[in-house]
C-alpha cells in the first residue's frame, strides 16, 4: 500500500513537541525577482499565463537589435521594458503579487482587470513553473539537510518536527529557525517565514505573524492572546462554507468558537466536525509531522482565454485536449508512474463543473491510450454548452512493481495528488457533506 511514513515516535519523550510551518514570502513573485533583482521593491504580480521564452529579453532584442543581448544581461533590462498592469484587458486572475504590490490591495485571486485599476503601473510577469519546481526542491532539501523530519505540504510551504532537532527547543524554536531561514536565503536568495508551535494546527496560523521573513513562536499559554482573536477561517480546515454558517451562529473568532459549549457545536456541525471544531479552538492537535507519501492521481487541466464551443471551435478544443493528454502522460512516465482511472472535467461559462471517468482494465501512461478514454468520457457530457475550462486527469495510479491506490476527487489546476491530499478530502466529505 502506497502511503504516508510517520516520524519515529518518543514514546518516553521529556522534551515538548515543537512543531513549524514553514512558508516561503510572495512565492511565484520571489521566483522572478532572483531573475530580474532591479524589480526589488516594486510592486510585480504574477499570473495571465506561463512563461514560455524570455518575453521580456524579446521585446530588448527587437528595440536594440545591433546588440547582442543574453540571459545574461537580464539584470540589466531597464525598467521600461517591462509589462505593466495598465491597460490590461483579459481574464487572468493573479497568482501571487509582491509586498509592494500587496499594499495597493492587489493579491491572489483577483482578477488581473481589477488590479490594474487598484495599481496600474506593477509589473506582470507569467509563471515559470519549471524555475518554481526547482527552487522548491532546493528549499526543501536545504531543510532536510538540518532536520530530517519535515512534511512537504505544497510547492512553498513544509511543517518541520523541531522537537529533536538540536537548536530545536531554544527559544521555543527561534534559533532553529533562524538556522533555516537564513540557510534557505543563502541557497535560493528567497525569504520565507516560520511559524515554532506545540502542534502543526498553531505553526501554520503563526507562519503568517510575521510575514514576510518572519519568525513567530507560540507557547501554549498564547492561545488566549495570540489565536483566540483570529478570526475562524484562519484555521486550517475552516472554508467559506463552514464559516458562513459559523457567522450566522454569531461566532466570528476563534475565542468566540471555544467559549460554546462543544455539545451545542456537534449537534449543529454534527459528531465529527462538532468536536474537531471544538478541538481546534482550545488548540488541540496531535497530528504527526509525516514524511513521505504517494500520488493518487496527476492531473492538468486548462482555462480558456475566451470560451469555446464543442462543435464550432471543435480543432482548437481538440487540440488542446489532446496536449492535456500528453502533459498528463508526460508527468507520469517522468514520475514512474501508470494509471487506471481516466477521467476529466469541464466547467462550463456559468463556473458549472461536471466531471466524468472510466476505469479501464490495465495501468497505463501512454497518452494515446489517455486521450482516447478521456475521448468517450467527453461523449457523456453535454456539448451543447460554451466551456471555460478543461481538465483531464489519471488516478488508481501505481508505482510499477508497488500496489495501487484508489483516487478519488478532482484535483486544482495542473498537480499531483497524493494520499494525504486523499484522506484530509475524504474527511471533509464525510463531515461537512452540505458544507464545504
Ligand atoms: N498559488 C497559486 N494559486 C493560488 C494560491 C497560490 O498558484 N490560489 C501559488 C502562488 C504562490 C504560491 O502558490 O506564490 C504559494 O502560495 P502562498 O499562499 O504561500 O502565497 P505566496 O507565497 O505567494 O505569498 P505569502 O508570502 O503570503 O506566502
Ligand atoms: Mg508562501
Amino acid at each position: 500500500m502506497l502511503g504516508a511514513v510517520t516520524a519515529p515516535a518518543h514514546p518516553t519523550d521529556p522534551l515538548p513537541r515543537r512543531i513549524a510551518h514553514l512558508d516561503m514570502d510572495a512565492f511565484f513573485a520571489s521566483v522572478e525577482l532572483l531573475r530580474y533583482p532591479q524589480l526589488k521593491g516594486l510592486p510585480v504580480v504574477i499570473g495571465g499565463g506561463r512563461r514560455r521564452e524570455d518575453d521580456v529579453l524579446a521585446r530588448l532584442r527587437e528595440a536594440y537589435p545591433e546588440r547582442d543581448w543574453s540571459d545574461g544581461d537580464l539584470s540589466r533590462i531597464p525598467l521600461e521594458f517591462f509589462p505593466r498592469l495598465s491597460g490590461y484587458t483579459g481574464r487572468g486572475v493573479i497568482t501571487t503579487a509582491t509586498y509592494p504590490a500587496r499594499q495597493f490591495g492587489v493579491g491572489s485571486a483577483m482578477g488581473l482587470m481589477k488590479a490594474a485599476k487598484l495599481c496600474p503601473q506593477a509589473i506582470l510577469l507569467p509563471v515559470d513553473f519549471d524555475e518554481v519546481r526547482r527552487i522548491s526542491r532546493l528549499f526543501k532539501s536545504t531543510i532536510l539537510e538540518i532536520a530530517p523530519v519535515m512534511e512537504d505540504r505544497g510547492v512553498d510551504e513544509v511543517y518541520i518536527d523541531f522537537t529533536h532537532v538540536p537548536g530545536g527547543q531554544r527559544e521555543g524554536g527561534r534559533v532553529l529557525a533562524r538556522l533555516i531561514q537564513k540557510s534557505i536565503f543563502q541557497a535560493t536568495g528567497i525569504t520565507c517565514s516560520i511559524g515554532v508551535a506545540p502542534n502543526k494546527l498553531i505553526a501554520k496560523m503563526a507562519s503568517e505573524f510575521n510575514k514576510p521573513n518572519g519568525i513567530s513562536i507560540v507557547w501554549p499559554d498564547d492561545l488566549q492572546e495570540k489565536i483566540w482573536p483570529l478570526p475562524c477561517r484562519k484555521v486550517n480546515g475552516v472554508g467559506p462554507k463552514a464559516d458562513e454558517k459559523l457567522q450566522g451562529y454569531g461566532i466570528h473568532t476563534i475565542g468566540e468558537l471555544a467559549a460554546r459549549d462543544p455539545g451545542w457545536l456537534i449537534e449543529t456541525f454534527g459528531k465529527s466536525y462538532g468536536a474537531w471544531l471544538h478541538a481546534v479552538s482550545w488548540g488541540r492537535d496531535d497530528r504527526p509531522v509525516v514524511t513521505e507519501s504517494e500520488p493518487v492521481s496527476m492531473s492538468r487541466e486548462t482555462t480558456f482565454e475566451r470560451d469555446l464551443h464543442a462543435v464550432r471551435d471543435r480543432a482548437e478544443l481538440g487540440a488542446v485536449f489532446t496536449r492535456l493528454c500528453e502533459q498528463v502522460a508526460d508527468d507520469l512516465q517522468r514520475k514512474g508512474y501508470a494509471g487506471k482511472t481516466i477521467g476529466i472535467k469541464l466547467r462550463y461559462d456559468n463556473f458549472q463543473s461536471v466531471t466524468r471517468d472510466v476505469t479501464i482494465d490495465h495501468f497505463t501512461a501512454d497518452a494515446a491510450t489517455i486521450r482516447r478514454q478521456a475521448g468517450l468520457c467527453l461523449k457523456r457530457v453535454d456539448l451543447t454548452r460554451r466551456i471555460r475550462l478543461l481538465g483531464v486527469r489519471v488516478g488508481k495510479l501505481v508505482k510499477p512493481g508497488t500496489e495501487g491506490e484508489q483516487a478519488s476527487g478532482y484535483s486544482e489546476s495542473h498537480s499531483t495528488r497524493t494520499a494525504r491530499d486523499k484522506a484530509s478530502d475524504e474527511h471533509t466529505d464525510l463531515l461537512f457533506p452540505e458544507l464545504d
